[in-house]
């Protein structure tokens, strides 16, 4: 009798892939995962149930690929980033596996409308804007190409807030996107791992003198994964996303149990779990929370955990390190992992210090997404002792072998030793997680050019001395697979009559447009799917809002998070010009402006610039004179599945941070590719999209990143630009003196101050340009032919913008990794 056990791993035969085989599988699941009979499920079970069966179809081949991997020697690259903005999955997951139509027109026989269905799904919103998007971008574009390329990441029970304005403020709702469940999540109970805090560090020595760490006692926490699979385009890759959730170790607070107080030890239990209960909606700013900390190392040391026992288990050594595994930090704040990765080799693997060094350098890169200095991740060293006390006695040896090489490089030069420390020493003493970062990685990289000359010019200046070889641009891109096929069906069908379908594997070759740009019959077609965009836009305004808005008129977008240095108030000024133009009699071109952005809780200049749209919109909707000549809204709960709405529609697109403030920016990207001419700055990606583009089909205006710079130097008061400006003093009166509130004149009369005496961003002093420019836009609008030859020029010209093309250009220049396509099976699947 045999008793060994059948480990081989099964075939897999695919599952079917066509109408039939998907109704057959989505039936299934509803009894069998669901438990319900057809007749009685609503929407939401169907919604799950046809969840199950492309999650049957996806997870096959993730263990395909998963063999393929394991068996080909191949160099992982894992994406460490502590937000991911993903959106809804089901349509992402249909279209990426190839099943889209074939399963709308399955549950059409099962008598369900697919569009309704889809919209049950909650977005996962782990993000809070540009850089967790991005990272979704990026997980889809390598499994795509067939990068072996994982993220990593928290699994928030609480994504980013739901906005709702109440009547005019922004006040954020809980987003409980896991009360019902979630299809696409793998539980993995056996993948947990200890996650440690508190305590404190043991030496030991040995006999041959050495001395030895250990860090003991404090609070342990389990770090349980969730896997979500991500598939690629076109190809048979499925890559994985792997979130950490917090569990309570089992044995929790045995203290309480021996006091007798069982219900006190269970109801704590809920505190060790809080650490991924909740994404902290700051987006550029740091928060210095000791439980931002905590999340930081929590989803870090499991990730690094998970990623060296993979590579034991694979039967690598660590020597074996950079050839096999690539991390990527997604900003500072996956940055603890470089002294989480010195900590493993060395107290737990045995390594010396400088062979730790050696490979932790070699493995790590790190991306820096913004110069603001309220952004930049300090931790006081008091918090860091308490909460990681062997971490920042690694960090302290870290600065001190950096700060020795550096003082033999520049001997006497105490400044600059203090500028590059990793500990600051102004105002209490704080680790500077940027320095960390920069001196534990191989490469630094900006993520739009501009950007990246700024870091090297200012932000890492002395680095980028010591080191100039370690710092590249890699520019920000976007996938054309949500942003174009997905949200602009009608564009996409149009371009693939057009030009073929090459283009969604290369997004280049979008240039086989420009040859027929100024083609009458293309234009009008260009047109027609503008305008079931507009309608399709209309519905959503109408839905949120009750505003009703015309669809035959210039849409002008400006969505992102509310910022001051995005100007967000530059925008408002021209809407209450316009106004005002009206209002005398004057001829305007009609527009409809459209607002989307949530601002960050704390942030309260950032909500009284939301109230003050929402209240000025509310005048100009309401006033018979006006009539639908200006329409504005504030669409509430910008989110990813809003934006694959509002985008396809848009006419013009607004970039109009001030100079020198804006990293990258990735809604312009969008923007452009779907057809929308940007009225921008010389700002970020911006510059690169003029340069793609060429400047007859973007409105730039404003000072550059130089004349800001120079501008602040000569300290004017703001209020001297509205001098001989009539018009604008106007409008900033009306703001001041409360022409827009009925029982808000304080929140009004202090934003009006603001402008005329603060306005830190220049929003006065960049206006007249910015006016000018948005009359350039309303009389090319007026002319559709120029109009519609630019917006086809600039789509034929974004495939520079594709995030392949970014990825392409990590593997190159960061990664050294090569793509590993699956190869496809006979049978089809
Ligand atoms: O990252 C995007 C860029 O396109 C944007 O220009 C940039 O503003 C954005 C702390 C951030 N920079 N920094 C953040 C987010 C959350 C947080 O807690 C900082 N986001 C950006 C992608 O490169």
């Amino acid at each position: 009798m045999s008793t060994s056990a059948d480990t081989t791993a099964p075939p897999l035969s695919p599952l079917p892939h066509d109408t039939e085989g998907l109704k057959q599988s989505i039936r299934d699941a509803m009894v069998r995962f669901v438990g319900k009979d057809p007749k009685q499920a609503t929407q939401r079970d169907w919604l799950d149930a046809t969840s199950f069966a492309v999650r049957e179809r996806m997870i096959e081949r993730r263990l395909l690929t998963r063999r393929q991997f394991d068996a080909e020697d191949v160099k992982r690259v894992y994406y460490l980033s502590m937000e991911y903005l993903i959106g809804r999955m089901l349509e992402a997951n249909l279209r990426n596996t190839g099943i889209l139509d074939e399963t709308r027109e399955a549950l059409a026989q099962l008598g369900q409308d697919y569009d309704e269905i889809v919209a049950w799904e909650d977005d996962a919103a782990l993000g809070n804007g540009g850089l967790g998007r991005l990272a979704a971008c990026i997980l889809e574009s390598l499994a795509t190409q067939g990068y072996p390329g994982f993220g990593y990441g928290i699994r928030y029970e609480y994504g980013m807030f739901r906005q709702q304005f109440e009547p005019y403020r922004q006040v954020e709702h809980p987003d409980n996107w896991l009360r019902y469940g979630n299809p696409w999540e793998f539980p993995r109970a056996e993948r947990k791992y200890p996650i440690r805090f508190y305590g404190e560090v043991v030496e030991h020595h040995r006999n041959d003198g050495s001395v030895h760490y250990s860090w003991e006692d404090g609070e342990q926490i389990l770090a349980m994964a969730y896997d979500y699979p991500t598939a690629g385009y076109g190809r048979r890759n499925v890559n994985n996303l792997r979130l950490w959730g917090a569990k309570a170790t089992r044995d929790f607070d045995l203290r309480y149990f021996n006091e007798g107080d069982y219900i006190r030890a269970v109801a704590d239990k809920s505190q060790s779990e809080s650490i991924s209960m909740v994404l902290y909606p700051n987006d550029a700013t740091a928060i210095g929370k000791e439980l931002r900390l905590k999340q930081e190392y929590f989803f870090v040391a499991a990730s690094l955990h998970d990623i060296l026992d993979r590579h034991t288990e694979l039967g690598y050594t660590l020597d074996d390190l950079p050839h096999q595994v690539a991390i990527q930090l997604n900003d500072t704040h996956p940055a603890i992992a470089v002294a989480e990765l010195m900590r493993l080799l060395m107290d737990r693997h045995g390594l010396h210090w400088a062979r730790a060094w050696e490979l932790c350098r070699q493995v790590f890169a790190y991306t820096n997404h913004t110069l603001m200095p309220e952004a930049l991740e300090t931790w006081p060293v008091d918090l860091m002792t308490r909460v990681l006390p062997r971490h920042m006695q690694i960090i302290y040896r870290i600065n001190h072998e950096f700060l020795e090489m550096v003082r033999r490089r520049f001997p006497g030069d105490e400044e600059r030793l203090k500028r590059l420390s990793l500990i600051d020493e102004e105002g209490g003493r704080n680790v500077r997680m940027a320095h960390l970062a920069v001196v534990g990685s191989h490469q630094i990289n900006g993520v739009a050019a501009l950007h990246t000359e700024l870091l090297k010019q200012t932000l890492f200046a002395d680095f980028y001395q010591l080191w100039p070889e370690r710092f590249v641009n890699v520019t920000n891109g976007v996938t054309p697979r949500l942003w174009m096929i997905q949200a602009n069906p009608e564009l996409t069908e149009f371009l693939g009559e057009k030009i073929g379908h090459d283009w969604q594997y290369d997004l280049e070759r979008l240039r086989a447009l420009e040859p027929w740009v100024a083609d009458p019959e293309l234009q009008q077609k260009f047109q027609q799917v503008k305008r079931k965009n507009k309608e399709r836009l209309a519905t959503l305004v109408r839905e949120r809002t009750g505003i009703r808005i015309r669809t035959d008129v210039l849409f002008d977008v400006q969505i992102k998070r509310i910022h001051e240095y995005k100007r967000q108030l530059l925008k408002l000024l021209h809407v209450i010009e316009l106004y005002n133009r009206i209002r005398d009699g004057e001829n305007v071109p009609p527009r409809v402006v459209i607002f989307g952005g949530k601002a960050a809780p704390g942030y309260q200049r950032a909500k009284d610039i939301i109230q003050v749209i929402n209240e000025v919109a509310d005048v100009i909707n309401h006033d018979p004179q006006v009539g639908d000549r200006l329409k504005c809204v504030f669409i509430p709960n910008y989110e990813v599945s809003a934006a694959t709405v509002i985008i396809p529609a848009a006419d013009l697109s607004e970039q109009i941070s001030t100079a020198g403030f804006e990293a990258s920016g990735t809604g312009n990207m969008k923007l452009a590719l779907n057809g929308a001419l940007t009225v921008g700055t010389l700002d970020g990606a911006n510059i690169e999209i003029r340069d793609a583009v060429g400047e007859d089909n973007i409105f730039i205006f404003g000072m550059t990143e130089s004349e800001v710079v120079a501008h602040r130097a000569r300290g004017e008061v703001p209020e001297a630009m509205l001098a001989g400006r009539p018009a604008l003093s106007r409008t900033v009166e009306m703001i001041e003196q409360g022409y827009f509130t009925c029982d808000d004149n304080a929140t009004h009369a202090e934003l009006g101050h603001y402008l005329r005496h603060q306005d830190p961003f220049f929003v006065l002093a960049d206006y007249p340009a910015y006016r000018e420019a948005c009359e350039r836009a309303d009389a090319l609008y007026a002319q559709p032919e120029c109009w519609n030859t630019a917006a086809l020029t600039n789509i034929a010209r974004m495939g520079y913008f594709s995030i392949d093309r970014t990825v392409r250009d990590y593997a190159e220049k960061i990664w050294d990794a090569t793509p590993e396509p699956v190869a496809p099976k006979r049978n089809g699947g």
